[in-house]
């Protein structure tokens, strides 16, 4: 059965020119710093990001660990919401390998936090050593910050010498929503960490940008939690096509997203607050059954979506599907809705 994958936008395969560039990719060791187009790479992140520096990460989870391991100290506490991808789907690196305990705010329902809680959250003692944003938000339905909202949080770090670290493994999906360029989305944050292998469809990879002493710094950490690579030109490279030809087109994807909230919004038995989605995350509560079971009916009749928790299915976009494949997807949740056990 061809099936519409909305289980997450992770599931995109690399493009035709991609594959091309990774045949053809320059190589070095880039453990020794050899790699001309990891080189290159890492300079496009830091000019799109505004920092000075960017290192190459095999990861998003890589990625927030090495700047968590950057920043913190064992023993140290980090604030980030209570929804935060961090917090929940990181397999406690944060704890196990840092040795760093997570100190939780509430997230608004697009993933926001209300300053005032975060400044209620801050510890003395120099206990508090980072506080964690994320633009998009993976559980916030994919809500997007704006630049003033990324502030509010950020004047609370700088005012208290607390640096601020932005997930922001969806961060052009931000930008293209908001029509405002990364950079600037960045410009409160200290250190900031983006994917290439979501929306913009690379296979691997992810890079960690910042000052140019965050970034030799991070390089420590990288090597020692393994991420050390040598030929990576290979992967880099493929990163360097999805910068160029996939970010303006993640407009379709949140079209696709708007048009398939609508229709779910519509199906007897569907909760799904429209105006939460802001980009390519669709999350809803399926409110007359177990939520497993029904994501379980969904797959027999071709669609995929994912657990979120609770009564939660999250449905995302991206390039592998088409408007056709969004009424589709409508249609289908629609007749197992309405089709008793
Ligand atoms: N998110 C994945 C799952 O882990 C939930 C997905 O399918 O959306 N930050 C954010 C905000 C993310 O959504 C993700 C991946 C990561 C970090 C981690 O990236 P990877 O998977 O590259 O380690």
């Amino acid at each position: 059965m061809e099936f519409i994958d909305l289980r997450s936008d992770t599931f995109t395969q690399p493009t035709v020119e991609m594959r091309k560039a990774m045949a053809e990719a320059e190589c070095g060791d880039d453990v020794w710093d050899e790699d001309i187009t990891v080189k290159h790479l890492e300079g496009l992140a830091a000019e799109k990001t505004g920092k000075d520096a960017a290192i190459f990460t095999a990861s998003g989870t890589m990625s927030n660990l090495i700047a968590i391991l950057t920043w913190c100290d064992r023993g140290t506490e980090i604030v980030v919401g209570d929804q935060a991808h961090i917090f929940w789907n990181e397999g406690g690196g944060v704890s196990a390998l840092g040795g760093v305990s997570v100190r939780t705010v509430p997230n608004t329902p697009r993933g926001g936090m209300d300053p005032l809680d975060v400044e209620e959250a801050i510890r003395r003692q120099n206990i508090t050593s980072m506080i964690g944003l994320e633009n998009t938000h993976n559980r916030g339905s994919g809500g997007v910050l704006t630049m003033d909202e990324t502030e509010s949080i950020a004047k609370i770090g700088r005012a208290k010498g607390i640096p601020i670290h932005l997930d922001g493994a969806r961060i052009f999906n931000a930008s293209v929503a908001l029509d405002v360029p990364v950079k600037d989305l960045c410009s409160p944050v200290d250190s900031v960490s983006f994917c290439l292998s979501k929306g913009l469809s690379a296979p691997i990879g992810s890079l960690l940008c910042g000052s140019k002493e965050f970034v030799d710094d991070a390089r420590k950490w990288r090597k020692m939690v393994g991420g050390g690579m040598r030929q990576v030109g290979v992967i880099a490279s493929a990163g360097l096509v999805a910068l160029d030809t996939m970010v303006e087109r993640l407009a379709e994807d949140h079209a696709n997203a708007t048009s398939l909230a609508k229709g779910l919004s519509d199906i007897t038995g569907i909760n799904l607050n429209t105006d939460l989605i802001e980009s390519n995350i669709v999350i809803f509560e399926w409110m007359l059954g177990p939520t497993a079971e029904f994501i379980e009916r969904l797959s027999q009749k071709g669609l995929k979506a994912s657990y979120v928790g609770g009564q939660k299915i999250r449905m995302v976009t991206h390039v592998g599907i088409s408007t056709w494949d969004i009424d589709r997807a409508i249609k289908i949740v629609g007749e197992t809705a309405n089709t008793p056990l």
